[in-house]
């Protein structure tokens, strides 16, 4: 699918993968590429625009992540980016359980309406609804009787009486299909070679009618930009709730799939990836911008890398250097325990640029901390030189520890305050010492 556009993608990013840093010289050149690759493939002009714009204006303020190098970050940009114009999320083709449910297909002739009537009713079927089918083009005799050889092929009813009043038969249909139990009703409505008032005039007033739950336009991929405008005229007669995009298994350049969306405000809902039944695709942005980036890698590597970061930074804001506590103390453990094991949590935190790599932390050797913390006064916990020799005997005996424990935690304790004091000034060296200091407890 679009292999062309993963390809040229793909060159335009060799460029990108490379840089050590970004700025304003060095990145146009890979930037004028990818813009290149994006207009090529027949993407709306003023999407490649506004996505060009966005892609360098966060690439120049970007903020460093360690571990990937600049280059990766800006291919992770550029997703990002391809992402939001393919939709962001997913929008969901809901089916209700218990509740019938009318799904009106509408498009251009030969764009593959027929087809998808009987692809989201096999879909609906995997999904344990019980769809069928209602022939509603009244202009071509073929149409129904296409549809009843499809029905019967691949044992899905067709309801196809069709009068001279489309409108009525179609309810009737519909409701002779609910009463049969189905309860996903696909309307197959006739197609045009170009839209004309007439044809938007019958299908508004299907609608109003009808009333369906879900109104889906089918769009031809292989015909790029014209699939659009035919989208945006849909768009304004009839609002339809969603798109599909057919036939992206072809020689489709991509510019219908990539600009769709962005173009017209809908959602794309399925995508057509070949003539068979099973050949359709609930549409997920973002792993369509992934498959067709072919950079799943680089991707989730920064994804985790980023992850990291908005962790380092929460840890970071709670963790106060100056006047560190016990109280402190005890909720950054709580806090670490609800994150993962404490190793890993340690290793991420950038302590003077560099992580912590290296320091083994035992979980179980909080447990102990814990326990003598949890048997402190709040005093205590925020003023710890208050602890004489009584209340050392105390939280002895309420951590089922002894004096000695106390002892070694409250001089551990408070050579960690001064460490952490220092912290900024001395780096991460003076900090390794924490292993020791955990250690001994
Ligand atoms: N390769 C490919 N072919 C498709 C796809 N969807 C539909 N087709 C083909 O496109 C042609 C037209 O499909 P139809 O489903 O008959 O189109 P339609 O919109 O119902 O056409 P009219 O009823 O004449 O307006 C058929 O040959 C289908 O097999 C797809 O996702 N991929
Ligand atoms: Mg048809």
């Amino acid at each position: 699918m679009l292999e062309e556009f993963t390809e040229k993608i793909n060159i335009a990013f060799k460029k990108l993968r490379g840089l050590a840093t970004i700025n304003e010289k060095n990145i146009n050149e890979p930037l004028r590429d990818l813009k290149r690759v994006l207009l090529e493939a027949d993407v709306n002009y003023k999407v490649v625009k506004s996505l060009m714009e966005q892609v360098q204006k966060k690439s120049l303020g970007q903020e460093v992540i360690r571990s990937i190098t600049p280059g990766q970050q800006v291919i992770k940009i550029f997703y990002d980016e391809l992402k939001k114009i393919l939709g962001n999320s997913t929008s969901e083709f809901i089916m209700r359980p218990n509740n019938p449910m009318t799904v009106m297909i509408v498009g251009l002739q030969g764009s593959g309406k027929t087809t998808l009537c009987v692809k989201l009713s096999h879909y609906a079927r995997k999904k344990g609804r019980k769809p069928s089918i209602i022939a509603a083009d009244p202009y071509r005799p073929a149409a129904a009787k296409q549809l009843e050889i499809m029905g019967k092929a691949t044992n899905i009813p067709v309801f196809s009486r069709i009068t001279e009043d489309l409108i009525l038969s179609t309810k009737e249909n519909i409701e002779d299909a609910k009463k049969s139990g189905y309860d996903i009703i696909i309307m197959d409505t006739a197609g045009r070679l170009h839209i004309d008032e007439e044809m938007m005039d019958e299908l508004v007033e299907l609608k109003q009618e009808v009333v369906p739950d879900e109104i889906l336009l089918v769009t031809d991929g292989m015909t790029g930009q014209d699939a659009v405008k035919t989208a945006v005229e849909f768009q304004k007669k009839l609002d339809f709730t969603g798109i599909v995009i057919t036939k992206l298994d072809g020689d489709a350049k991509g510019g219908a799939a990539l600009s769709m969306s962005a173009v017209t405000g809908k959602p794309i809902k399925f995508i057509g990836i070949g003539e068979k039944l099973g050949d359709i695709e609930v549409f997920h942005p973002d792993r369509f911008a992934s498959r067709i980036l072919g950079m799943g890698d680089i991707i989730s590597l920064v994804e985790k890398a980023e992850h990291a970061t908005d962790r380092e930074r929460e840890l970071q804001k709670k963790l106060k250097l100056d006047n560190f506590t016990f109280q402190d103390f005890y909720d950054q453990i709580q806090q670490l325990k609800k994150m993962g094991p404490i190793q890993q949590i340690l290793e991420m935190i950038p302590f003077g640029g560099k992580s912590l790599k290296g320091l083994k932390i035992d979980d179980k050797q909080f447990v102990k901390i814990e326990a003598l913390i949890n048997s402190m006064t709040k005093e205590e916990r925020e003023n710890p030189r208050i602890i004489n020799g009584n209340r050392k005997k105390r939280i002895a005996k309420g951590s089922g520890t002894n004096i000695e424990d106390v002892n070694r935690l409250l001089k551990q304790f408070i050579q960690m305050q001064k460490m952490l004091k220092n912290f900024s000034r001395f780096g991460l060296k003076k900090f390794g010492k924490m292993q020791t200091l955990f250690g001994g407890i």
